[in-house]
C-alpha cells in the first residue's frame, strides 16, 4: 500500500445475488478510486449471518462475490479483497467496541428496525450488534473514506460516534472516517415497490435485477416494473417508478439526468423501458463474460484470497494491538 494514499474500506454482504443496486451505489464507484487511494474491499460474510443463511450457498456466494469484485474491474493487484471471517482481528475489535456503544444508539438504527420486523419474535443479538462490526471493519485500518450507498449513512455516523468517544478517553487510536456517498445510483429502487430501495434479500424476485441474471430475465423484469397510468416521461419524485428507470439509464449510460431527458420527449413508458433494458444489458454482458472466466479459474482465486488475507491481517493487527495495550490488556 502506498503510503501517501488515503485508505478507503467497503463491504457487500454475500447475503443472496448482487444486485444492480450494490452495482450502481457501490461496485460501479469502488471501480474510479483503485488508483487514487489505498482499497479494501471486503465480502462481509460475518455480517450475512445475521440472518439466516444455507451453508453450502453462504460459501457459494461469498466466492461468487469475490469473483464479481474482479469482474467489474477491481485489480487484486491494486486493492485489498478478502473475506472478513478470515482475518479474525474484526470480530475482536468489535467485542471490544461493543463495550463503547450504547444500546440507545443501536436501537435506533433505521436498519435494525426494519430487519428486526421481519425477523418477528426471534430477533438475534447480531442483527442488533451489526453496526459495531461494521465500525470494527472500518477502524481496523484507519479508513479515511467509506463509499457507501444512502442507506449505510447512518451507520457510518455511529462509527464516526464511537471512534470519537474511544479517542477521547485512550488518545488518538482511531481515524474518524467520513461517509463518501456518490450522486448517482447512491439509491436504486425496488422494481414493483419504488418507494423502497431495491435489495438483495428481497422475497420478491421482480423486484430485483442481479447482476448475474439471464439476460431475458432482465428484460422481462425490466419490462414489469411499475411505472404509473400516466404517459409522460417525466423526472419527479412523484412518479417514482419512472424516476427510478430513468436512474437505471443515466447510471447504465454514464450519462447525466439533464443530458438524457430530451431523447425521451414525445416518448411513451415502452420506449423507456427498452431503452433501459437494452443499456443496462450493455453495461452487464460483459461483466458476466469476466465472471465466468475468473470463477472457474481456481487456483487464480485461490491465490488472491491467501495473498490479500494476509496483508489485510498485517494492518488489521497493527490497529488492533494499539488497541489492546490502550485498554489495559496484558502484554
Ligand atoms: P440485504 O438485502 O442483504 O440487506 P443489500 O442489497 O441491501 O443487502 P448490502 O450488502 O447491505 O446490500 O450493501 C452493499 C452495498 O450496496 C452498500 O454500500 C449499500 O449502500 C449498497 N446498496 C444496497 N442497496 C442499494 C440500492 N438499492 N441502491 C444503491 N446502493 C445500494
Ligand atoms: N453494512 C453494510 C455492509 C458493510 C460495510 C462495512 C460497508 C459491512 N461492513 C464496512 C462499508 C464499510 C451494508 O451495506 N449493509
Amino acid at each position: 500500500m502506498g503510503e501517501d494514499k488515503k485508505v478507503i474500506f467497503s463491504g457487500i454482504q454475500p447475503s443472496g445475488a448482487i444486485t444492480i443496486g450494490n452495482y450502481f451505489g457501490a461496485l460501479k464507484n469502488w471501480t474510479k478510486l483503485q488508483d487514487e487511494y489505498n482499497c479494501l474491499f471486503c465480502v462481509v460474510d460475518m455480517h450475512a449471518i445475521t440472518v439466516r443463511q444455507n451453508p453450502a450457498e453462504l460459501r457459494q456466494q461469498a466466492r461468487d462475490l469475490l469473483a464479481l469484485y474482479i469482474a467489474v474491474g477491481l485489480d487484486p493487484k491494486k486493492n485489498i479483497m478478502y473475506y472478513q471471517s478470515h482475518v479474525p482481528q474484526h470480530a475482536e475489535l468489535a467485542w471490544i467496541l461493543n463495550c463503547f456503544t450504547y444500546m440507545g444508539e443501536l436501537s435506533r438504527m433505521t436498519q435494525f428496525k426494519e430487519k428486526s420486523s421481519k425477523q418477528g419474535q426471534n430477533i438475534n443479538a447480531g442483527l442488533f450488534t451489526y453496526p459495531v462490526l461494521m465500525a470494527a471493519d472500518i477502524l481496523l485500518y484507519q479508513t479515511d473514506l467509506v463509499p457507501v450507498g444512502h442507506d449505510q449513512k447512518q451507520h457510518l455516523e455511529l462509527t464516526r460516534d464511537i471512534a470519537t468517544r474511544f479517542n477521547q478517553t485512550y488518545g488518538d487510536v482511531f481515524k474518524v472516517p467520513d461517509p463518501f456517498i456518490a450522486k448517482v445510483g447512491a439509491r436504486i429502487m425496488s422494481l414493483q415497490e419504488p418507494t423502497s430501495k431495491m435489495s438483495k434479500s428481497d422475497e420478491n424476485p421482480n423486484n430485483f435485477i442481479s447482476l448475474l441474471d439471464d439476460l431475458n430475465v432482465i428484460k422481462n423484469r425490466i419490462k414489469r416494473a411499475v411505472t404509473d397510468s400516466e404517459k409522460e416521461i417525466i423526472y419527479t419524485a412523484d412518479k417514482p417508478g419512472v424516476k427510478n428507470l430513468l436512474d437505471i439509464y443515466s447510471c447504465s449510460t454514464n450519462k447525466a439526468i439533464a443530458e438524457i431527458m430530451p431523447g425521451f420527449e414525445g416518448k411513451g413508458y415502452g420506449d423507456l423501458k427498452k431503452a433501459v433494458a437494452d443499456a443496462l444489458i450493455a453495461e452487464i454482458e460483459p461483466i458476466q463474460k469476466r465472471f465466468q472466466d475468473i470463477r472457474k479459474d481456481k487456483a487464480y482465486l485461490d491465490d488472491i484470497i491467501k495473498t490479500n488475507t494476509d496483508t489485510a491481517k498485517y494492518l488489521a493487527d497493527k490497529t488492533l494491538r494499539k488497541v489492546k495495550k490502550k485498554i489495559g490488556f496484558p502484554q
